[in-house]
């Protein structure tokens, strides 16, 4: 009786915050709840936060589960649902000082000078609650060794009490190096009794006051982060000191395989994380997790899937996808992203999996995410995340049901579905207009907006210039990565392993990431290499194109602020488009002159 009790003060909770988010900056929650809603509590249901709904009544095992119901109703479901993953996590790679490495809508909602925004905390509570996602990073990978001082974690308890309602765990990104940055310690050493001692107080002191604190999330001797290797020591010696910290108190370490010019030095870039990660499979503790995202590289518009996932057997794994778009046109490119990451679930099986991290797009912006049609891909990751099995279609379909209306009698419905075609064309337009048949990395340096083929900066690591990622000449372009080259096919498993390895059978999207191939090789399309670079360049602008004109034919139906804003993000992706072809093909022309 009790939890029921609870569960109808959180339903009215949710009510008052439903109403709050009616300024439109909180999109697909923008529907009316219906107020004839029965919930009930089942504890014969199974043990996890799912629900049933049948007509109006939903019935869950636990409060989280009818929270997760009721929303589950508003976007008109029926039946049972149960979360796949017990990971469904934010990654927000916010600082201290409210800057957002990578973030493009404005700055942190967490962190500032200034006193926390409650109310604001609790929206996007709800936001992410409403699909499910249960946990979330408060800082940047980056992470700054002040984190884990008292000012912070105070703050961090604050925001925590605010997430708790709505089923959101907090976990926080730590430098592998803070006792000796801080200066508490000589060395950051993790086999050092004094080290894994001050781990051990500064979890005890996280959680005198969290009691439900997650854990932690590592980026460790990567991109000139400290890290285990700094004291010879492992990946496996690091991750399993914070996991003896973490676990009398339940928490897990996130240990992020990103990892690249540390040990390896020198190897193809993409080849290191198994280089570094494969013989360590099965030291790890049970509360680490290793966290890879998709591709082997660094969420390009199309990569290979990472091969990690084939290599840790005796290792629990998350995914990393990038909500955000740091490389896929940054909040001003119309982008929904859930076909490439279905497209990844189509060659790592949802089931190796224990949860899922996204690096989230989420600011200050009155539109969370900078560009309206951002805010799908914060959806898109959280009912992915919900359950892998969705397509891209339903998830597209629900997003724009829920943000742009539904009267199924109107034109509307019309231009939905024709908005509906434009999402699920975008990615592969994007790909098209910036890196198609494999090509990869040919952005501009450091902020990635843009295109640079012809990159080179000698006083840079040579994996940060574009040049070392195409090699063209005048004969041929692509990079060598079979078994005779660097070797990266070899990674893979079967077929993959072979399938890639071979220049005839290798998928003609994965081309030049895979094989060094002539200007002048017929593909199946008859067309040349360089003719065929030219054709998709030409169909990504094209597709844009279309994408804007349809936004026109959509200005009767759409709000006319929203219209307008997304209108001039569109004439800007039009340009951009144009940007990345002409640039492209009169570097790559060049060659062939
Ligand atoms: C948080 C890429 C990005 C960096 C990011 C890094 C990572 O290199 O450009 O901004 O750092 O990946 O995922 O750690």
């Amino acid at each position: 009786m009790n939890s029921l009790k609870s569960a109808v003060i959180l339903f009215l909770l949710c009510l008052a915050t439903a109403a709050r988010s009616e300024d439109g900056s909180c999109l697909w929650l923008r529907g009316e709840m219906p107020t004839d809603i029965t919930l009930q509590i089942d504890s014969t249901m199974p043990d996890d936060d799912g629900y049933r709904i049948n007509g109006r009544t939903v019935t869950a095992r636990t409060q989280m589960g009818l929270l997760y119901g009721r929303y589950a109703l508003l976007r008109g479901e029926q039946g049972e649902s149960h979360p796949f993953y017990r990971l469904r996590i934010l990654n927000h790679w916010d600082n201290l000082d409210g800057s957002i490495e990578r973030g493009y809508a404005g700055a942190s909602i967490f962190w500032d000078n200034s006193s926390l925004d409650a109310q604001l905390i609790q929206r996007y509570a709800e936001a992410c609650a409403s699909i499910g996602i249960n946990g979330t990073v408060l800082n940047n990978v980056n992470a700054s060794p002040k984190m884990l001082t008292r000012k912070y974690i105070k703050k961090v308890k604050e925001i925590a009490d605010i997430l708790r309602p709505w089923g959101i765990k907090v976990y926080l990104s730590v430098n592998f190096g803070s006792p000796k940055a801080l200066g508490e310690l000589k060395t950051a050493d993790p086999l050092d009794p004094q080290v894994r001692q001050w781990w051990q107080k500064k979890a005890e002191e996280i959680y005198a006051v969290i009691p439900d604190f997650g854990g932690f999330l590592v980026k460790a001797n990567s991109e000139g982060q400290p890290g285990p290797f700094d004291y010879g020591r492992t990946h496996a010696d690091g991750a399993n000191m914070l996991a003896d910290a973490l676990k009398p108190h339940g928490g897990i370490v996130m240990w992020r395989s990103f990892v690249y010019g540390a040990k390896h030095q020198g190897e193809d870039r993409v080849k290191q994380a198994v280089s570094e990660f494969a013989e360590l499979d099965g030291q790890f503790r049970d509360n680490v997790i290793l966290q890879s995202k998709n591709g082997p590289l660094d969420f390009q518009p199309r990569e290979p899937y990472a091969p990690i996932f084939d290599h840790m057997t005796k290792t629990a794994q998350m995914a990393e996808l990038q909500i955000t778009q740091e490389y896929l046109g940054q909040s001003k490119h119309l982008v929904y992203l859930a076909p490439m990451w279905k497209e990844f679930f189509s060659f790592v099986s949802p089931e190796r999996l224990v949860g899922i991290a996204g690096v989230a797009n989420i600011g200050l912006d009155t539109n969370w995410c900078g560009h309206h049609f951002s805010q799908a891909n914060w959806y898109a990751f959280g009912r992915l995340a919900w359950n892998p099995m969705l397509s891209s279609e339903q998830i597209a379909e629900e997003w724009l049901t829920q943000t742009f209306g539904n009267d199924s009698n109107s034109q509307l419905s019309i231009i939905n579905s024709q908005l509906l075609d434009v999402m699920l064309r975008s990615r592969e337009a994007c790909v098209d207009y910036m890196m198609p048949l494999g090509l990869h990395h040919i952005f501009k340096f450091d902020h990635h907006m843009g295109p640079d083929p012809g990159g080179f900066k000698a006083n840079y690591p040579i994996e940060w210039c574009p040049v070392y990622y195409h090699r063209a000449n005048k004969d041929s372009i692509g990079v060598d990565r079979s078994s005779t080259g660097t070797g990266a096919t070899t990674q893979y498993r079967e077929p993959y392993r072979s399938q890639y390895d071979n220049i005839d059978t290798c998928p003609e999207q994965y081309l030049l990431w895979f094989h060094r191939v002539p200007w002048t090789r017929r593909l199946s399309s008859g067309r040349t290499v360089w003719e065929e670079l030219q054709y998709h360049y030409n169909r990504g602008v094209e597709e844009v194109d279309s994408f804007a004109v349809i936004w026109q034919e959509a200005k009767p139906f759409i709000d006319k602020q929203r219209w307008q804003e997304v209108e001039e993000r569109m004439e800007f992706q039009q340009k951009d488009a144009r940007l990345w072809r002409d640039v492209c093909l009169d570097y790559f022309g060049s060659f062939l002159k």
